[in-house]
């Protein structure tokens, strides 16, 4: 992998890309993030963008800007996350290529919806071409599979998932052994936000300077959340092995 890109502050910048087919739940996994850093960690959401046309899809991208590890003493974050969700239309495949170009982590979103399972497999089958055309086959991956609160009726079986990664090639690039599907719900995460700030016990949620404590941060919201983490630890865990 190349050395990360520095910004104009001197601070390390990682892009991590969040991939799959329309509606998917790309928009609403990275808005759910941004809200909980706005909640927690103000000063450290730079930017936040999204696009859409009047149907709600994702006109261009998403782009949200985030600092991880602030030092006090130098007044700097130690990373930048530039993280973007590509338009999941087939017809945007141009924006695609422009939004996954220099990607160091991809968030592949599958849409657990019957409906859906197509689209997925679309998805997943342009994403490989990518991988093939443009060198990303190092590109470290997480994959989710969103909207589970839906009801077991419309939703395709996580085992027929798993087929889908299979036949698709993903299973065999899933070759860490730690990795596993992930499943979530942002929905599910959405509610549990809302709720908790709704809720009139505030002062147990929130720390004296009225940012969220992180324990308190809803089960549901840590799955959503859970790929950022997971893939940034991996694209730095990968730059310390490279510069030792
Ligand atoms: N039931 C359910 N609906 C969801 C979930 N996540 C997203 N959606 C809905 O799916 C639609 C598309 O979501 P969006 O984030 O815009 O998808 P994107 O096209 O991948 O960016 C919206 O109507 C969301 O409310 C989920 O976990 N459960
Ligand atoms: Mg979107």
């Amino acid at each position: 992998m190349e050395h990360l890109k520095k910004d104009f502050d001197e601070v390390p910048v990682v892009k991590l890309v969040f991939w799959g087919a329309s509606m998917a739940g790309k928009t609403m996994a990275l808005t759910i993030f941004k809200v909980l850093k706005t909640l927690e960690d103000p000063e450290r959401v730079y930017s936040f963008l999204t696009l859409e046309d009047p149907t709600k899809r994702t006109l261009f991208f998403d782009r949200g800007v985030f600092g991880f590890g602030y030092n006090p003493l130098t007044g700097k974050d130690r990373l930048k996350a530039h993280i973007y969700t590509v338009p999941g239309q087939l017809r945007h495949i141009t924006q695609r290529e422009v939004v996954t170009s220099g990607v160091q982590g991809l968030i592949i979103i599958l849409d657990s919806t019957s409906a859906q399972f197509e689209a997925n497999r679309s998805a997943l089958t342009e994403l490989t071409e990518f991988i093939d055309s443009y060198g990303l086959k190092d590109v470290p991956f997480v994959i989710c599979l969103n909207k589970m609160d839906l009801p077991t009726e419309v939703r395709t079986p996580v085992s027929q998932i798993s087929e889908l990664l299979v036949e698709t090639g993903w299973s065999e690039r899933m070759r860490d052994a730690h990795s596993r599907i992930i499943e979530m719900s942002c929905m599910d995460a959405k509610n549990d936000l809302v709720t908790l700030l709704k809720s009139d016990s505030t002062s147990r949620v929130k720390a004296d300077n009225g940012r969220l404590k992180k324990e308190s941060r809803p089960e549901t919201v840590k799955r959503v959340i859970m790929p950022i983490e997971m893939i940034l630890r991996e694209v730095l865990t990968r730059q310390i092995a490279r510069t030792n």
